[in-house]
């Protein structure tokens, strides 16, 4: 019995990373940084879950500079990955990153079905509220009444916490629950967290590793209730 489906959102509801991207080389621009992030560097550095987190990485990695603190002890991670939250929100809220084909369907299907939704992601909830807000209207929130996002958990994908998070706050069982996920790191944290896994596969991270889930498809229009009630 599937009481409730747990989505992803980057790469999975949306494909949102292209934006990811442009935000971060544009924060950067503004700070005044010669970094560019181009197509490759970016599908690499997404090893790392977390805006923050993989900008303190790529820090590491290139001994780019120190990552200093400001007054108030706040890294440049931090406020680099601040003004990123601020430009991709506004290019998000535009309506420029459209739900991935299928997704709006699957999601009233399953609803008028009586089966839940939840979301659980590494991005963060301002992320969500404009992505959301601009692809599904105001209802967005009524939709999905469980939110497992970013620093909500220290641990993110691959860690099981965030999913963990989701199934504790739907007060339900991980076996009653089903993972919607685009990534290697996203299926591992599902799969940790003691859910099954159905994988659609996404464009960075197309050449994932996606074992360990029950379905691997395509795209997000093979997700249906006939495959649902198949896995059930
Ligand atoms: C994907 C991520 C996020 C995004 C960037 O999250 O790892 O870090 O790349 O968003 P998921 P932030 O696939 O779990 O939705 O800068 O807000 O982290
Ligand atoms: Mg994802």
């Amino acid at each position: 019995m599937i009481k409730t489906l747990i989505f992803d959102v980057d790469g999975t509801l949306a494909e949102t990373e292209e934006y990811h991207r442009r935000a971060f080389n544009v924060a950067f621009e503004e700070f005044g940084l010669d970094w560019v992030w181009d197509d490759a560097l970016y599908r690499d550095l997404l090893k790392v879950t977390g805006g923050k987190e993989r900008i303190a990485h790529y820090i590491f990695r290139t001994g780019a500079m120190k990552d200093s603190m400001d007054p108030d002890g706040r890294s440049l991670a931090f406020l680099l990955h601040q003004k990123k939250t601020a430009i991709y929100t506004e290019m998000v809220r535009t309506g420029a990153v459209p739900l991935r084909a299928g997704i709006g369907d699957f999601l009233c299907a399953a609803a008028e079905n009586g089966i839940g939704l939840a979301i659980a992601t590494t991005t963060s909830l301002p992320n969500i509220e404009a992505l959301l807000g601009a692809t599904l209207g105001s209802q967005w929130r009524r939709m999905f009444p469980v939110v497992a996002a970013g620093d909500m958990v220290v641990n993110k994908k691959p860690a099981p916490d965030i999913y963990q998070l989701a199934v504790n706050l739907l007060d339900q069982n991980a076996e009653d629950c089903i993972a919607i996920e685009d990534s290697r790191n996203g299926v591992q944290s599902a799969l940790a967290a003691g859910l099954r896994v159905v994988a659609v596969r996404s464009d960075f991270a197309r050449d994932d590793d996606l074992q360990g889930s029950i379905r691997q498809l395509p795209d997000c229009t093979w997700l249906s209730l006939e495959l649902l009630r198949e896995i059930a």
